[in-house]
């Protein structure tokens, strides 16, 4: 049967997120560090904005070359802060779950989705679906990501990498052809530095070329099965399915006000966002309850507890303002400008498939 798949890609995420919560680095390139704290510059970077790409600073390199390629240039160079950007993340995903039949979040920041019958099988129905996500991604989180539609997830996949930021591809059944012919093969999903090189060796370059290629001699150098996954790969050919995950954890995060380290005010605000959360939890238990603190510094902390299997929020409650009296007298010179409750290690009811679905 025909399906129509999407996949959703944030653009430059970290370093979006970073922009959007510091004004003075906004339209600066921006890099996104784990400093490994051997020396000032070891580590490498988790990725970078679109500004800074365009210096050729990119995900995976040492921050010494990033720094050598931004030298005299305005760049700010900021460390990674994964619990940040695991909780809006979480949120993101949430919205685009609501849109799925069928949602399998692969990364951070990626998720696939089954929209066959939501769509009714039309695409211009998959591609309303698609501008309602970034829509909603827009104006609920500022950010935006690029989608593909096609009819696999290979396809869909390639598809929101050929329009970045920010696009909308489709490649529908019938342009699936036309779109891989002319593709190098370096550029197909899933094939890697090491196949393209053998591919080079057999003089190989091109999707056209991989897909009229004699499958015995690609057998000797790959094994049958390799073989027949790269010929499939080679003519936009996916039969895989779009699996549900079940996600394991669902987290709320709210702006207090005002800086502050007043327990009563950060813990009025923990009680908001549990009430909107609940909602999501009626169907779905919890073993872990945490709290997120996000100070004035920006820095970001968690601190949680593991509890009794339930889905009652209202009891845990007393237990997230134990974990933030802990935190603030820890903290002592801290206030707080953010702050957020979680709850995760789900525990799913046997016919409650996901939280989308109510
Ligand atoms: P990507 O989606 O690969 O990259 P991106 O969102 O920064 O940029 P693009 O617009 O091209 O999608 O990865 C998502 C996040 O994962 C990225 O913001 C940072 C993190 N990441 C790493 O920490 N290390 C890596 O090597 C890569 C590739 C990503
Ligand atoms: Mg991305």
């Amino acid at each position: 049967m025909q399906r129509i798949i999407l996949h959703i890609d944030l653009d430059s995420f970290y370093a979006s997120l970073e922009e959007l919560r510091h004004e003075d680095i906004r339209g600066k390139p921006v890099v996104i560090c784990v400093f490994s704290g051997r020396s000032e510059d070891s580590g490498t970077v988790s990725t970078a904005n679109y500004k800074a790409r365009e210096l050729g600073i990119k995900s995976g390199m040492p921050i010494s070359l990033a720094k050598r390629l931004a030298k005299d240039k305005d760049v700010a160079f900021l460390q990674n802060d994964i619990e940040y950007y695991r909780t809006v993340s979480d949120r993101i995903m949430e919205i685009i779950e609501e849109e799925a039949d069928i949602f399998q979040q692969v990364s951070i920041d990626e998720a696939y989705l089954d929209v066959t019958k939501k769509s009714m099988d039309k695409w211009d129905n998959a591609k309303k679906i698609a501008e309602k996500i970034k829509k909603k991604i827009k104006e609920q989180e500022g950010l935006t990501c690029s989608v593909g539609i096609g009819p696999n997830k290979l396809v869909a996949k390639m598809a929101s990498k050929h329009q970045k930021p920010n696009g909308l591809t489709i490649i529908k059944d019938a342009e699936v052809k036309e779109f891989f012919e002319n593709l190098p093969v370096s550029k197909i999903h899933g094939i890697g530095e090491k196949t393209t090189k053998i591919l080079d060796e057999l003089g190989i370059k091109t999707a056209k070329e991989l897909a009229s290629s004699d499958i015995k001699i690609l057998e000797k150098k790959f094994g049958k099965n390799k073989s027949k996954l790269l010929l499939d790969k080679s003519q936009g050919i996916d039969d895989s399915p779009v699996e549900q995950k079940d996600r394991q954890q669902i987290s709320r995060l709210g702006t207090l006000k005002e800086d502050t380290d007043n327990i009563e005010v950060i813990f009025e605000k923990i009680k908001e966002l549990a009430t909107d959360m609940k909602k999501k939890i009626e169907k779905v238990s919890f073993r872990t309850v945490s709290i997120i603190t996000i100070d004035t510094a920006l820095k970001t902390q968690t601190r949680s507890e593991t509890v009794q299997v339930t889905n009652n929020l209202d009891s845990v409650l007393p237990i997230t303002k134990s974990l933030l009296e802990n935190f603030l007298k820890e903290n002592s010179e801290k206030k707080l400008r953010r702050v957020g409750i979680r709850v995760s290690n789900l525990v799913y009811k046997k016919e409650q498939k996901t939280i989308g679905d109510f």
